[in-house]
């Protein structure tokens, strides 16, 4: 992409609406445009980021066997009666009348209607277990939305929604989305910490949240130190080998580790040394629930088992926070120059800068390592507009693309570009004939 044709409204200060850094940053950058109180545009190079991360979440929940569908943003209130949710759910459910007077909501979450589609759709113990998750926009009428994306009125969530025969059977579809987020979280470089959990207007017995350690955090947090230590990625098991998928849930909650809502200071003090104690506060991009029968039952989702009796099926429901991870992997990832995105979830790898735009040489060198960096499918922003270089360090540097090559004519005289690493800030100077390999 080049620059000089892309929309990307940068804002030279900090604006004055924003009170976290991720908020500033993605404002700055002209990622987002807010639209009403918790509600966001999301421009092009937010969007290149929230379609990446939702990328990793979407592979990492198909390799867990979780199957992927699309369920509607407007729901009949009909549905919520069913379960009683729909005057407990209260003000922060945005209700709607159609034309015919009819009681719609904008879903906050869809445990009633995805039951309501598995109770259609299957009858027998011979079609269980199975998993359904969708990626789709949430609005909650939150009282403060605030922090941009990261406490949204409207927000992506992807939620996925297990059902099972016997308990034994939903525990252990909760601990392959429990191992599963381990997974994708560390893809997007997050060590995101398990922490039982609250289980709130979802209900349920068992729950854990997934956090992310940030000054900015919504919730405090207290943990062992020894989770930060651990190996995020070694868990390549098969989702199918109940014990070494259980084996590592084991590993994961064997720790302490709890948000405000649950710690216990003297068991905190009993069971880790002084040392590895870390309080702090942290941000929960992650949410997964065990409720057995709370849907099932009083829905109807009953399935034959195997002595013909018909059984209420036991479900759980798994929720990432998509558009927040946008804002959060922020928080985790920028220094003062703007933001340091992971590779995994960059809106392009390369920022190409062109040091002399409209100097013959300069231009044409930049066109052919942009064109040959395209057509080697790498992701590249070309930086080809005739501005002063110090403005394009600084619009690279803030967007924070994790690689620059820089392109100038002192350097094309002796035949070498400049390459920085945004993370570590290292500059290198390549060979202009090796310069493809680097990528
Ligand atoms: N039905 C369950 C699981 S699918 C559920 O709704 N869980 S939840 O309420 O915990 O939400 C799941 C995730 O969505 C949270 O962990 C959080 O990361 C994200 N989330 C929740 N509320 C908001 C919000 N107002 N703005 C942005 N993200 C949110």
């Amino acid at each position: 992409m080049r620059l000089s044709q892309y929309f990307m409204p940068i804002l030279r200060d900090d604006p004055k609406e924003a009170e976290i850094v991720s908020h500033k940053l993605m404002l700055r950058c002209g990622m987002i445009r807010q639209e009403a109180a918790g509600c966001y545009s999301w421009l092009p190079l937010g969007f290149r980021v929230l379609k990446k991360i939702e990328q990793i979440v979407r592979e990492e929940q198909n390799r867990a066997g979780a199957i992927e569908v699309l369920m509607p943003t407007i729901q009949p209130a009909d549905l919520w009666r069913k379960s009683g949710r729909y005057d407990a759910y209260g003000k922060e459910m945005l209700r709607i009348k159609d034309r015919h007077d009819r009681d719609m909501l904008f879903g906050p979450t869809n445990e009633e209607m995805i039951t309501d589609i598995f109770r259609q759709g299957v009858k027998s113990y011979k079609d269980l277990p199975r998993n359904l998750y969708h990626i789709q926009w949430k609005f909650r009428d939150e009282v403060r939305p605030r922090f941009g994306v990261m406490r949204g009125r409207e927000f992506l969530m992807k939620d996925a929604y297990s059902f099972d025969l016997t308990r034994e059977a939903g525990q252990h579809s909760y601990n392959k989305m429990f191992v599963s987020y381990l997974k994708t979280f560390a893809r997007m470089g997050l060590k995101a910490v398990p922490m039982r959990a609250e289980t709130g207007p979802i209900g349920g017995k068992d729950s854990h949240e997934f956090l992310i350690l940030a000054e900015t955090g919504e919730s405090g947090v207290f943990f062992d130190r020894a989770f930060l230590d651990m190996d995020w990625t070694a868990f390549d098991i098969d989702y199918d080998d109940v014990g070494a998928v259980a084996r590592v849930v084991e590993d994961f909650t064997s720790k302490y580790a709890a948000t405000d809502e649950k710690h216990d200071a003297a068991e905190f003090d009993r069971r880790v040394p002084e040392a590895a104690r870390v309080t702090g506060r942290g941000i929960e991009v992650g949410h997964i629930f065990f409720f057995g029968t709370k849907y099932s039952e009083p829905m109807g989702a009953v399935v034959q088992g195997p002595d013909g009796k018909m059984v209420p099926v036991e479900s759980g429901s798994y929720g990432i926070g998509v558009s927040r991870l946008v804002g959060g992997i922020i928080e985790a990832s920028h220094d003062e120059a703007g933001i340091i995105w992971p590779e995994a979830v960059a809106p392009f790898k390369v920022g190409l800068i062109n040091l002399k735009a409209g100097d013959a040489d300069t231009d044409a060198a930049c066109e052919t390592i942009y064109k040959a960096l395209e057509a080697k499918g790498v992701e590249v922003l070309y930086d080809d507009r005739d501005e002063r270089p110090g403005g394009k360090f600084a619009t690279m540097d803030l967007i924070g693309l994790p690689w620059q090559v820089i392109i100038g004519p002192r350097g094309l005289k002796d035949g070498i570009a400049e390459v920085k690493n945004r993370k570590t800030g290292e500059r290198e100077n390549v060979a202009l004939a090796t310069l493809l390999e680097r990528f």
